[in-house]
């Protein structure tokens, strides 16, 4: 008998003996997973499967969809509006909220994604993913509105995101630390593969789109000129770099082996709060990073706690090993 642990297997447990999650939260994580499956297969099929290139059409961003973007989005809306436990769905990809069709139970769930991350990479074959956040419906609401998901980080109840790279890599939290899942292609199944997750405390590795230097505020340059000093400066040590402009990629390196990772707000219109999304990506990703043991601030207060504004609101983003990240917070303080 394998010895092997299933994702299903390890949300049942999650379920049944840590009484962590309730069934229907379990049953959402198998259908989200099982969405990644396949989007992780029309990924792979790249320029065979004809999924390449540029769709005709601009998402609410003003960002021109890739084929795969509108895919991957399609796929996580078909997977996930029939099994009854979803209320409704946002999407990096869409306008506004989708509400579970009337002719399908409603369940008490809503579920957020950016379907296809790090969409620049999609055409030249560098890892990309799926990014999710699974909140609840808030009690006292009739219907769903675009309100309710206008809820703090600190309340997620399941947050992830599938990397798909030289592995499909699936990265969960249900507040219990994180755990890893690979795709076992041949038995078409998630497979544990690590749990209990630690982002080392230090690190001398960062990763910022150093092209936006000009652009960024004082305490940002602050903090990367230092770090370029190396061993000479005040850091005392040499410093290295990655940037693979898929957030799933890079955070799932400093999941890894650590790092800091930082999407700062920078001096350009019309972002002025950085580049990343608050609910589908800094969230979910701020919540893997502080149960690994990591931080993530805006620069200035924890992501978790930020009272969003809007379904696609943008924010700034500081998240990994925890000395350092509570080392760029302190420089805007003093900024
Ligand atoms: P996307 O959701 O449109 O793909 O944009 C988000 C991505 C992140 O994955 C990544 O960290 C960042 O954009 C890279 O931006 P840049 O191209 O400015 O380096
Ligand atoms: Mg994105």
């Amino acid at each position: 008998m394998s010895s092997k642990i299933s994702l299903s297997r390890y949300l049942v447990e999650q379920q049944r003996d840590k009484g962590h999650i309730p069934a229907d939260l379990r049953l959402l994580l198998e259908v989200v997973a099982r969405a990644c499956k396949s989007i992780s297969h029309a990924v792979n099929k790249g320029a065979l499967g004809g999924v390449l290139g540029s769709a005709e059409s601009e998402n609410v961003q003003g960002e021109v969809q890739k084929k795969l973007d509108i895919i991957a989005n399609e796929v996580l809306l078909e997977a996930n509006e029939w099994g009854g436990h979803l209320a409704a769905m946002a999407s990096e990809e869409m306008d506004s909220i989708y509400l579970v069709p009337n002719r399908y139970p409603q369940g008490e769930y809503l579920l957020l994604f950016d379907p296809l991350d790090g969409s620049s990479n999609i055409d030249v074959n560098v890892s990309i993913g799926t990014i999710f956040s699974v909140l609840k419906k808030p009690e006292d609401s009739q219907g769903v509105t675009e309100q309710d998901f206008l809820q703090p980080g600190n309340q997620q109840v399941a947050a992830g995101y599938c990397v798909y790279g030289p592995q499909t890599t699936l990265v969960l939290t249900v507040g219990d630390g994180v755990a890893m899942f690979t795709l076992d292609r041949e038995q078409g199944s998630f497979v544990l593969t690590q749990e209990n997750v630690q982002v080392p405390a230090d690190t001398k590795e960062f990763a910022i789109n150093m092209s936006n230097m000009r652009h960024w505020d004082e305490p940002v340059r602050r903090y990367i000129d230092e770090c370029l000093q190396g061993k000479e400066g005040p850091r005392g040590k040499d410093f290295n770099m990655r940037w693979i402009a898929s957030m799933v990629a890079d955070v799932h390196r400093i999941l890894t082996r650590g790092g800091v990772f930082m999407y700062p707000w920078d001096k350009r219109e019309p972002h002025k709060a950085g580049k990343l999304r608050l609910l589908y990506e800094a969230n979910p990703m701020s919540w893997l990073i502080e149960q690994a043991g990591g931080a993530s601030t805006n620069g200035k207060q924890r992501i978790l706690d930020l009272q969003p504004g809007q379904l696609h609101e943008r924010v700034s983003v500081v998240l990994g090993s925890k000395n350092e990240v509570e080392r760029v917070t302190q420089y805007h303080a003093k900024g």
